[in-house]
């Protein structure tokens, strides 16, 4: 069976973790050997220290955009990629804005708060966080993020919209969602609608509920 390992409040990992149940294919959840990611006994797993790590087989991944990426080659039913070149670079685009301009200042702001630095130290990083929701917001103009049907792009985004909107609490920085994210709004209501991704969701807030 495939195995995962991840840590439930983790965005990279709900991108997997949506996917692998999008496409209906049995996987055992694994916490991270050692308690974190910095453990010794992870970095045999995966020296680069991060999660998620995917074991299918002889075949083990880090990086959650190859590792999803590998899952549609392996498991191509059903597909979470249009089938033309470019409807896939649409996805594409989008888990690349997410995964180096969003997620990386999501993580660095929820932890520097956690560890309690003041929230001004995140300014530029919430600053990127917003500009990377406007760049998607103004580019959502169908049902599903990268067009008619819900795609790699969907699973990467709808953890980390829900982390976006937990951090402007925290920051105190309100992020006006109905005036100025109407569509991600709508987009995220849908999604949390589907059983493969709403599991991933409930499992994340209690990991929070619980830090
Ligand atoms: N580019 C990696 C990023 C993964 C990543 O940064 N994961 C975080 C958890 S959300 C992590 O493992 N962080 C450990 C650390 O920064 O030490 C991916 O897409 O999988």
């Amino acid at each position: 069976m495939i195995e995962l390992i991840q840590v439930p409040f983790s965005h990279f990992c709900a991108k997997v973790r949506i996917a692998l149940n999008e496409k209906g294919l049995p996987h055992r959840c694994l916490p991270v050997p050692g308690g974190w990611m910095d453990s010794v006994e992870y970095r045999v797993v995966n020296p680069l220290g991060r999660v998620p790590f995917l074991v299918d087989g002889d075949i083990r991944l880090g990086e959650s955009q190859v590792i999803n990426e590998y899952l549609e080659d392996r498991y191509p039913q059903p597909s979470l990629m249009p089938s033309d070149a470019a409807g896939r670079a649409r996805v594409r685009w989008l888990c690349s804005l997410h995964d180096n301009y969003c997620a990386p200042q999501i993580f660095r702001i929820f932890f520097g708060l956690v560890k309690g630095q003041a929230p001004d130290a995140f300014a530029d990083d919430w600053q990127a966080v917003l500009q990377a929701l406007d760049l998607l917001e103004a580019q959502t103009d169908d049902a599903w993020l990268a067009g008619p049907a819900f795609s790699l792009a969907d699973c990467t985004w709808v953890l980390s919209w829900m982390h976006a909107q937990g951090l402007s609490a925290m920051l105190n920085q309100p992020l006006d969602a109905e005036t100025r994210y109407p569509r991600l709004l709508a987009w995220a209501a849908r999604a949390e609608s589907r059983p493969a991704v709403a599991s991933v969701m409930t499992e994340a807030k209690a990991a929070l509920a619980a830090m």
